[in-house]
């Protein structure tokens, strides 16, 4: 019987299918009931269906909501961010906006570097303040789970420093967070003309984040200028030794091997992918690696575009992220990477959905649990004040939110975070 019952939904939109990453034409393969209902008992979804039949689950302290006009979707998830950290880096928009590159900055001692002077610097109240904040807008956007990357210490007292930030955090606020430890980000200034003795030193904080549950997920920033082919081969196959699963950031300026490391290696996922030779797509594909793209990175540095329609066509399973970090994307906003993938990469409604939801959820090894609206999974879900899927990707760079559920608990209504302090 029934805690909760949302009845009246005009679409919803369930995901419902086989519990695995979705792939090429699948991605369109989408379940939408016209006049659906939700049942949540606890935390957990214990029925899906239309019409009246929710009438069966009805018992005195059933809480009931009409949800006629509104579309329901499982709660989004932002399987790609570098939530935690300190400061911002606006004082980088006029170099950029007069043609330095982004790797440019990045040599020049800013871009990651100055994060990293900043994070060192903050104390654990100011990141986790600063990170609750954006964990907020997230989740008032629709995301209720997140992936987060640690990256701007490149020591070891801040690595972890983060790390804690986000698993503190991941108790206390209602979003899920799944943290990546991501100490090849860049190489620190002492270490510019010393690749060798960071790699060790990277390498050696792996045992201890391992060992302390700080992270599940290891990342390598493989890039031209950055870690090389030959250095994040060797960085993820000892991260692989030491228990982590894999994420790669793969051919976002150029392309250097990622997609092989990702799989020779059996990366999860493989993210940016703006640069990819279009015959890696069939081994993505092949390798059921998650291809994790990112478009609001491409639209804010003004790049090119990941060929998302030759993925699709080559059989990718794709998932779609905000990649939000204060210089290449400084936004929380999933529903504007949404309406990106619409109007940018070509991607369908039904397609993004799949890509923001059960892929996203596969992207983090959390696919048994979320992603999708059936019966078992974690009951949350996104009420949006919207009429159809099409019109949530159609009227762009507004926030369509109505109500966020989590874990069966209301956490945004009408559009403003409602839940209790922990
Ligand atoms: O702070 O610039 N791409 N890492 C790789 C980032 C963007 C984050 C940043
Ligand atoms: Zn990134």
């Amino acid at each position: 019987m029934g805690d909760l019952i949302i009845k009246n939904i005009a679409q919803l939109v369930t995901m419902r299918g086989p519990n695995r990453l979705r792939q090429g034409e699948e991605m369109r393969d989408v379940e939408i009931l016209e006049n659906g209902y939700v049942v949540v008992k606890d935390d957990k979804i214990i029925a899906v269906g239309t019409g009246d039949v929710y009438k069966n689950y009805l018992e005195n302290h059933t809480a009931v909501v009409d949800a006629t006009g509104l579309v329901m979707t499982p709660g989004l998830v932002d399987s790609h961010t570098h939530l935690v950290h300190a400061g911002s880096r606006e004082h980088e928009l006029t170099m950029k906006l007069e043609g330095y590159s982004y790797l440019d900055i990045l040599k020049a001692g800013g871009g990651i570097l100055n994060t990293v002077q900043k994070t060192r610097k903050a104390s654990f109240t100011e990141l986790y303040d600063k990170a609750k904040k954006s964990l907020d807008i997230m989740l008032s956007y629709g995301t209720t789970t997140v992936e987060a990357k640690s990256g701007y210490g490149l020591d070891v007292d801040t690595e972890v420093k983060q790390l804690e930030v986000a698993k503190k955090l991941n108790d206390t606020h209602p979003v899920d967070i799944v943290s990546t430890f991501m100490g090849a980000h860049a190489y620190p200034s002492d270490y510019k003309d010393n690749h060798e003795a960071f790699i060790e030193t990277v390498i050696d904080m792996m045992p201890y984040i391992k060992e302390h549950g700080l992270a599940e997920f290891c990342d390598v920033f493989c890039e031209r200028d950055v870690f090389s082919y030959e250095e994040s081969l060797y960085l993820l196959e000892k991260a692989k030794k030491y228990g982590f699963m894999l994420k790669i950031h793969a051919d976002e300026m150029d392309s250097i091997g990622a997609v092989d490391i990702a799989c020779m290696l059996g990366c999860v996922s493989a993210d940016h992918l703006v640069e990819t030779k279009e015959e890696d797509f069939e081994k993505l594909a092949k390798y059921h690696i998650v291809a994790n793209l990112l478009p609001a990175t491409s639209f804010n540095l003004n790049k090119g575009y990941a060929k998302a329609r030759k993925m699709i066509e080559a059989g990718c399973g794709i998932a779609l992220s905000t990649d939000y970090n204060p210089g290449s994307s400084p936004t929380e906003n999933i529903q504007l990477v949404m309406q990106l993938a619409g109007l940018k990469l070509k991607m369908t409604p039904k397609e993004i959905l799949t890509a923001v939801t059960i892929n996203g959820a596969c992207a983090l090894n959390r696919e048994k649990e979320i992603g999708s609206i059936e019966v078992g999974k974690k009951a949350d879900f996104v009420l949006f004040d919207v009429p159809n899927i099409d019109y949530l990707i159609y009227h762009f760079g507004i926030n369509h939110v109505k109500d966020v559920y989590k874990n069966g608990k209301l956490v945004v209504h009408n559009q403003r975070v409602c839940y209790k302090e922990e």
